[in-house]
């Protein structure tokens, strides 16, 4: 496989930008090697600046649920940039998108849109530090809640792959509001409230863990949460920026049948566009300003563009079948890269929920970021380059989620799951 033009790029983007890239698990640290330079993507597939193609499922980390540059979208995208692409004031695209987010999500009574899942997040605990006039934040470790300070403590994701603990440039005056418990463990929960009774603002949690890999919540493990949560007026925020209108049109509240009172969602709500959005109960969002206090504001906050791509993803996802079929071609594939290694007598964990999963390499069970982290990451990397050499492009990192889109054919899956049978083998 030709990569000449991709490494002088990476060279030349080492010497402009950290690391050469903009978001660290990019750089390929964790799995050896060099980057693949992007030139562009349709459908199920990624192009390479070396005209190499491969069936990507990393899928700009979840955002593209029904493939690359789907019509639909581009069209949408092209109409509203010729209406102009912002404007600093209000739209009726804003008003139907949080009509459709609330449609979906009913907990989120109330929503406001801003420009990342990063941003949403933050914003909602300030809104939760207002309604409970506390400052204290439980998350879990291994769950990763975008790049705000207070957040990267133990967290998942790119800080998991480059086995970063806690980040500096965190003062430690924010690091020590926040208690970190390991995830699906509820006893640890219950002692850190009892031990910090008054002190808690909110617990955020992945409800379908995305960051350390998949790991999908223990039966009732959310529904104790809620309990305890509601049992100490503690917000509980689901941070379903990668499992919202993913695992279903719901997100993962609507699978567990648990209602937070706030919820961050990002990626596919801007079908490929940066977006975000915080929501939840109607006496805690009217906190927000202009209504309340609680100030938080954005130039670009309900991008015309965004917002439209948005809307144009959401419809196409409303669509009959649309999650069952992508249901039944993740399941395919993880069975598939299942029996591969079983074959190969390489002793791996499939996780998955919908069209999320993860291919671990320990025995397992993998059920926190404790087991998750048990994982052998130089097979991994290994595996991930023979897949890369056969045009497959999985995460590379152990620690990120594989997602499917509607745009992968049975015929991807079959070749995902020949490709797999060959990188096992090699291990
Ligand atoms: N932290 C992101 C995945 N969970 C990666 C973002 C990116 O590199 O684009």
């Amino acid at each position: 496989m030709r990569t000449s033009r991709s490494a002088k790029l990476f060279s030349e983007a080492q010497q402009l930008i950290p690391g050469g890239v903009n978001s660290p698990v990019r750089a390929f640290r964790s799995v050896g090697g060099q980057p693949r330079f992007i030139a562009r993507a349709k459908g199920s597939r990624l192009y390479d600046v070396d005209r190499n193609v491969y069936i990507d499922y990393v899928l700009s980390w979840g955002p593209m649920i029904l493939g690359h540059a789907p019509s639909a979208v581009v069209t949408a995208i092209k109409s509203a940039a010729g209406r102009g692409t912002s404007y600093g004031a209000p739209t009726e695209p804003e008003v139907l998108l949080a009509r459709e987010i609330r449609n979906a999500f009913p907990s989120m009574e109330k929503v406001r849109l801003v420009s990342s899942g990063t941003e949403a997040v933050m914003s909602a605990i300030r809104v939760a530090r207002g309604f409970t006039k506390r400052t204290g934040v439980m998350k879990f470790e291994g769950c990763y809640h975008g790049h705000g300070d207070y957040l990267l403590a133990k967290a998942g994701s790119g800080l998991a792959t480059l086995g970063i603990p806690d980040s500096p440039g965190v003062p430690e005056d924010f690091a020590k509001h926040t208690l970190t418990a390991p995830y699906n463990d509820i006893h640890t929960v219950q002692q850190l409230i009892k031990s910090n009774r008054d002190r808690l603002a909110c617990i955020i949690i992945e409800p379908i863990a995305g960051n350390m890999g998949v790991v999908p919540p223990a039966p009732d493990f959310l529904a104790a949460l809620r309990q305890l949560t509601s049992d100490h007026n503690i917000l509980l925020i689901f941070d379903e920026v990668i499992s919202g209108f993913r695992v279903g049109y719901g997100g993962a509240q609507a699978l567990y049948g648990i209602t937070p009172d706030l919820t961050v969602l990002g990626k596919i709500i801007g079908g490929g566009l940066p977006v975000g959005a915080y929501g939840g109960r109607k006496e805690i969002m009217d906190l927000i300003a202009p209504v309340g206090p609680v100030y938080q504001a954005g130039t670009l906050s309900g991008n015309p563009l965004a917002v439209s791509a948005g809307l144009a993803t959401l419809k196409q996802l409303r669509m009959k079948g649309v999650y069952k079929k992508l249901d039944e071609r993740s399941a395919v594939l993880a069975k598939g890269i299942g029996e591969a290694a079983n074959k190969a007598g390489i002793s791996v964990t499939q996780t998955r929920v919908g069209s999320m999963l993860t291919t671990f390499f320990t025995p397992g069970p993998v059920v926190d970021w404790n087991t998750a982290k048990q994982s052998d990451t130089k097979r991994y990397g290994r595996f991930f380059h023979h897949m890369l050499e056969q045009g497959v492009y999985l995460a590379p990192s152990q620690f990120e989620a594989a997602f499917l889109s509607t745009a992968h054919s049975t015929q991807d899956i079959e070749k995902t799951i020949r490709a797999a049978h060959t990188a096992f083998k090699k291990l």
